[in-house]
């Protein structure tokens, strides 16, 4: 039992420290191009062209997370981060976008 309120008070304090962090899809590129989360964070994107972009795990095969939707001009994606691998992330719409670099810090 005290191992259990051990884990549940980890777990709110972790929530408590969770930020959101804001990217930007515009121009064909994610502004910012790198940035650095903690687990338990989240960030959202948001698509500010006119073109329709998304966001997915660039080797699909790591299955880092779940793909994005297709965002349209002003909709958002909020992505949880949940593991401790650093995630390089692109565009599936159009895969020649520079794509960004989501580093988890320690
Ligand atoms: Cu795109």
């Amino acid at each position: 039992m005290k191992k259990l309120f051990t884990v549940l008070s980890l777990l709110i304090l972790t929530n408590a420290f969770a930020a959101n962090h804001e990217v930007i899809i515009e121009r064909f590129a994610f502004t910012p191009a790198a940035l650095e989360v903690q687990v338990g964070d989240t960030i959202t994107f948001t698509n500010l062209d006119r073109a329709p972009h998304n966001v997915i795990p660039r080797d699909m095969s790591l299955v880092q997370f779940q793909a994005s939707p297709i965002l349209r001009t002003n909709d958002s994606f909020t992505l949880e981060i949940t593991e401790m691998d650093d995630i390089l992330a692109h565009c599936g719409v159009h895969p020649r976008m520079p794509g960004i670099e989501i580093l988890i810090a320690e």
